[in-house]
């Protein structure tokens, strides 16, 4: 179990350097459940605490996040610029209460920071932003500009001959603007085989289900057209989550989507699968519940 902060880091650092038993793994699978859980109380908190929104897209990706910053991304919190870090993009910069959560949790500022989420003057604003913020690569809120930018940083890592991979984490409603599709095939005919786009597809956007707004389907399907490369996991079992990222790209000389099936508010039992929980904050009774929820389960 992890017990601080700290304690979460070293671990993450120690199975990273050596070769992993099976209970090193199984501690890692553990670590991940509690590092996941963790963000998720985090942002109940922050979102209730500033009075802002987006909670039930916060516990979503929650665990894409925790495999992530648990060992996927070759980030380091000492050196949040190092030239050949992985880059990380959250195109769905609404939820970016979980990626401050994520980030502090990993040692890339204080974990009391997060108390200051979206008051006024803080620099932890509702919308993930860059600035003064270790370890967050780009601001963003506007849907559909993330994985053209993820684009343009892996084309250009490519011509510099530079290895890092660029991850961009998009909602599935975003994918409903037409600016992804430009960016998915120029990913697509550069043949840009370190990127790598993540779907939180938790089948909800803001107001109704994605399939009554603009239906993706054949989503999967429509990715390979475009010349990439298809996982598709459960994004809620970290074990599936570390399979697929360990195994980019996909297809050789293709960009990389990982679908992840994700439940929109999972973890707390009345947020989950409803549209309400997109807007609502948890206030009083309800963040009572969801409190108790998020801890009887980490
Ligand atoms: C360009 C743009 N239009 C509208 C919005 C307002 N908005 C915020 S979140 C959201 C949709 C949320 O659903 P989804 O994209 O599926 O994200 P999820 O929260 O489910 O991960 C919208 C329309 C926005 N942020 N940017
Ligand atoms: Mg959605």
């Amino acid at each position: 179990m992890i017990r601080s902060q700290s304690d979460c880091t070293r671990r993450f650092a120690l199975a990273k350097r050596t070769s992993r038993t099976a209970f090193q793994l199984f501690i890692i699978m553990t670590d991940l459940k509690h590092l996941a859980q963790r963000i998720r109380l985090h942002a109940l908190r922050m979102t209730s605490v500033g009075g802002s929104a987006h909670v039930g897209a916060a516990m979503s990706m929650a665990d894409i996040l925790a495999t992530l910053y648990g060992g996927t991304l070759n980030v380091d919190p000492n050196d949040p610029q190092k030239p050949d870090r992985d880059r990380f993009i959250l195109s769905k910069g609404h939820a970016g209460a979980a990626v401050y959560a994520a980030l502090a949790e990993t040692g890339f500022f204080p974990v009391e920071q997060l108390k200051t989420h979206f008051q006024n003057g803080s620099k932890l604003s509702g919308h993930v932003s860059h600035k003064g913020i270790p370890g967050v690569e780009l601001s963003t809120g506007s849907l559909g500009h993330g994985l053209g930018v993820a684009t343009g940083m892996a084309y250009a890592a490519k011509l510099k001959g530079a290895t890092h991979r660029v991850y961009c984490l998009l909602s599935d409603g975003e994918c409903d603007e037409g600016s992804n599709w430009e960016a998915i095939l120029f990913a697509g005919h550069h043949q840009l085989n370190n990127l790598v786009a993540i779907i939180d597809y938790n089948k909800i956007q803001s107001l109704a289900p994605v399939s009554e707004t603009l239906a993706l389907e054949p989503f999967a399907d429509k990715w390979r057209a475009f010349g990439w490369g298809v996982v598709e996991c459960d994004g809620h079992d970290h074990a599936q989550l570390r399979e697929c990222f360990a195994e980019l790209p996909a297809q050789g000389g293709q960009p990389t989507v990982v679908i992840a099936h994700t439940i929109k508010g999972k973890g707390v039992s009345f947020m989950e699968n409803t549209v309400e929980w997109h807007y609502f904050t948890a206030r009083g009774e309800k963040f009572d519940q969801a409190l108790r929820e998020l801890q009887a389960a980490g």
